[in-house]
């Protein structure tokens, strides 16, 4: 993978979505790769190209602005041969990344139909062939990252440039940057290594005269290093003493979700407030910006609201929005979020049990969107996550039954590795569901899935 084309988007997160129709018969062979991948990019550069090109040519050129209002005719030309330039070499980076994107969305949808991958490896490999992408995608594809690199894309989905090195830093949690041990060390060898040079051959006073040189350079040096690494770390305890407590234990498992803060919630600096099960279940904002519009109504019930990242996003596109959750504090952090949103008064919050509320509730919405506890993080350790033994409270057919007594429309967010024949089956016989994989930069985050002839996208 090409961290350059990656690097550039760090601070801002692509939002790629790959989407097909499953029904009964259909399976990962039958899937028309061609179109997914044509429908996919239109549908991202239409929603992002002309901005982004914006954004990037105003950080190339930020005297654009204040010159184009004065500048000649012929240098207006220039000007306009350098965006078209611009725009050229741009958009062929975002297809690069984008290609990429798709390619994991291949391989992982194979995958997720519980198909061993090495026997596959040849007919994905034909379809490939089959597509105009680049051969330096196709490259990409065979090649397993490095850990670099695979840190690399994981720093993809942050929002903190500025703070990268401090996150390296942090990634080593429990520092101390041990420098001073080290020069130490390194001092130490020094001095064997004219010791022994010494007792062979050279005069002694030289050899001290030399010593006293480089002891001192060495020190200046030192002194540097020191003072750099002083202010780092000066740097690295001011971050941490920001962070949740919480998450600078367990090993500092939880500190990278510190640095998705801004992909969690753009205004995270606002005052978002997140408990520890939230910061690793709310979904991207980019994610649920997506869903909110794919879900716009005039009544959605969202049935395990959390702290409100789905909720505060239904807010902006459908007429009302009713907010469940077991937990009660949840409830009033999601509250207090959707104010810094502008969106609370839309948001009616139900501090219930979702399978009880659903059993009981005479309310009819348009539409339930249902993203449940998975078990944690853990979830990932699946290969194939079982949607009806492993979601909370209850499987999956048992939440769609519940559902569909309020709605014929319902979506799920699901984890990247649920089992697909699990997600195709929840639709019921005879009938379609639409899946959507969620890609921030080429990294699958989650999918959802979407029942029900009013929500599904081509039906
Ligand atoms: P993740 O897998 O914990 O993060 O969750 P990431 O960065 O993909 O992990 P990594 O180890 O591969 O780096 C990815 C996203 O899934 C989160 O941002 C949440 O939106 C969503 N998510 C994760 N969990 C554990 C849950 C959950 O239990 N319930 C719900 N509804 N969403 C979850
Ligand atoms: N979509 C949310 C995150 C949901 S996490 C967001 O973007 O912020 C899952 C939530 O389900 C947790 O907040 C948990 O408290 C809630 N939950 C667990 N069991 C529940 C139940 N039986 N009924 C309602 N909510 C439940």
């Amino acid at each position: 993978m090409n961290t350059h084309y990656l690097t550039t988007s760090r601070t801002n997160p692509q939002f790629y979505i790959f989407s097909q129709l499953f029904g009964d018969d259909t399976t990962w062979s039958s899937c028309d790769w061609e179109s997914i991948q044509n429908a996919s990019w239109q549908e991202f550069w239409q929603r992002e190209g002309h901005e982004l090109l914006e954004q990037k040519w105003h950080k190339r050129f930020p005297e654009y602005k204040d010159l184009i209002e004065k500048v000649t005719s012929e240098e207006q030309a220039l000007w306009q041969e350098l965006w078209e330039k611009h725009a050229n070499d741009s958009s062929c980076k975002f297809w690069y990344i984008f290609s990429c994107a798709f390619e994991n969305y291949q391989n992982e949808l194979v995958k997720s139909f519980g198909v061993n991958f090495n026997g596959t490896l040849d007919v994905i490999e034909q379809d490939l062939q089959n597509l105009s992408v680049t051969s330096t995608t196709k490259k990409s594809k065979q090649r397993k990252p490095s850990a670099s690199e695979e840190h690399e894309s994981y720093l993809t989905a942050n929002d903190d440039p500025e703070e990268l090195d401090e996150l390296q830093q942090l990634l080593l949690l429990g520092l101390p940057t041990s420098f001073a041990s080290k020069t130490h060390k390194n001092h130490k060898q020094r001095r064997q290594i004219t010791e022994s040079s010494g007792s062979e051959s050279e005069d002694s006073e030289d050899l001290l005269t030399m010593e006293n040189d480089e002891n001192r350079a060495l020190h200046r040096v030192q002194s540097g290093f020191i003072q750099r690494n002083k202010r780092k770390q000066r740097q690295v305890d001011k971050l941490r003493a920001r962070m949740p407590e919480f998450m600078l234990e367990e090993n500092g498992q939880m500190v990278k979700y510190w640095f998705k803060r801004f992909s969690l919630f753009s205004r995270f600096d606002r005052g978002i407030r997140l408990d520890r099960e939230s910061w690793f279940s709310v979904t991207p904002e980019k994610i649920a910006k997506q869903t909110s519009r794919r879900l716009a109504c005039d009544l959605i019930v969202d049935g395990f609201c959390g702290c409100g990242g789905n909720a505060i996003q239904f807010a902006n596109t459908c007429g009302r929005v009713i907010a469940v959750d077991i937990d009660a504090e949840k409830l009033a952090m999601a509250k207090h979020n959707a104010s810094i949103y502008g969106v609370a008064h839309k948001i009616e919050f139900i501090h219930a049990d979702f399978l009880q509320f659903a059993a009981s509730t005479r309310i009819r919405p348009d539409v339930v969107f249902l993203s449940p506890p998975w078990g944690g993080p853990d979830y990932q350790k699946q290969a194939n996550f079982d949607i009806e033994k492993s979601l909370l409270p209850v499987g999956a057919s048992k939440l769609m039954q519940l559902s569909r007594r309020l709605a014929s429309d319902v979506s799920f967010f699901l984890p990247r590795n649920a089992n697909m024949s699990q997600v195709i089956a929840l639709s019921g016989p005879g009938q379609q569901c639409e899946v959507e994989h969620n890609y921030l930069d080429t990294r699958m985050v989650a999918l959802t899935a979407y029942y029900g002839s009013g929500i599904i996208k081509r039906s």
